[in-house]
């Protein structure tokens, strides 16, 4: 089903078949007291307001029967794929691998690393570990997505400067056309948010698009009515 939206800075046509939505490390390692974000300093409250839109964004997406790519940043137990230089980040004691109320920070099969619960992927949708800030780095996501001859990507989570807005870089500079759902991702910062959403979109889209949540629902809406003619 190929759809356009109104999108910045210009409108975003996809074919639904041909478009994942890549929802980004939606954790509560990034989200919820105790876990990595909290650990490096940051208020974790300011990413509370994106859970809602995320989970309609990805109930829109089943809907549709798009492909659906949930994300999550975590490590090996043994912190063999986390470079010295990351694992150096923050303060001691409360690093990667170290404990915390939601076992090790930001270690594979640990709570925290968990989604929370209202992101939880279903049966059939895929998982992506990834050791980096970019989904493309070290994983086989590219291949994923040739394979289901799949050439854009509507993309949500957290946090918009980081994991989000590197996942999308990758994305551009491998083919496929990004659009960031604005409501659907946040920052610990919400200056960092507003720049990223500019950036992306400026200079004719040099990363991809954006656009509200509202433009895919009322969209959906639209076919529902369609759908009953
Ligand atoms: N610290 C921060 O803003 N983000 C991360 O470390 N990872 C993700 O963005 N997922």
């Amino acid at each position: 089903m190929e759809l356009g939206i109104n999108a910045q800075p210009a409108p975003f046509s996809f074919e639904t078949t041909r478009t994942a939505l890549v929802m980004i490390d939606m954790q509560r390692d990034f989200l919820l007291p105790g876990g990595f974000g909290e650990a490096l300093g940051n208020d974790v409250s300011q990413l509370a307001g994106c859970i809602s839109p995320a989970r309609q964004l990805l109930d829109w997406a089943r809907s549709v029967r798009m492909s659906v790519v949930h994300t999550k940043e975590a490590h090996a137990p043994d912190l063999s794929d986390c470079p010295p230089a990351k694992l150096q980040r923050g303060a001691p004691g409360k690093r990667i691998g170290d404990p915390g109320p939601m076992g090790r920070i930001l270690i594979d099969g640990e709570s925290g690393s968990d989604f929370v619960p209202e992101l939880a992927p279903l049966a059939g949708e895929r998982v992506l570990r990834k050791p980096g800030k970019g989904a493309f780095y070290a994983t086989d996501l590219d291949d994923w997505l040739q394979k289901r001859n799949i050439s854009s990507l509507i993309f949500a989570g957290v946090t918009t400067e980081v994991c989000v807005q590197t996942s999308m870089r990758e994305a551009n500079d491998r083919g496929y056309n990004c659009l960031l759902i604005e409501e659907a991702t946040a920052s610990y910062f919400p200056h960092f948010k507003q720049a990223t959403l500019d950036m992306v979109r400026a200079q004719g889209g040099i990363v991809g698009w954006t656009a509200s949540l509202g433009e895919l629902i009322v969209d959906r809406e639209s076919l529902n009515v369609k759908a009953r003619k």
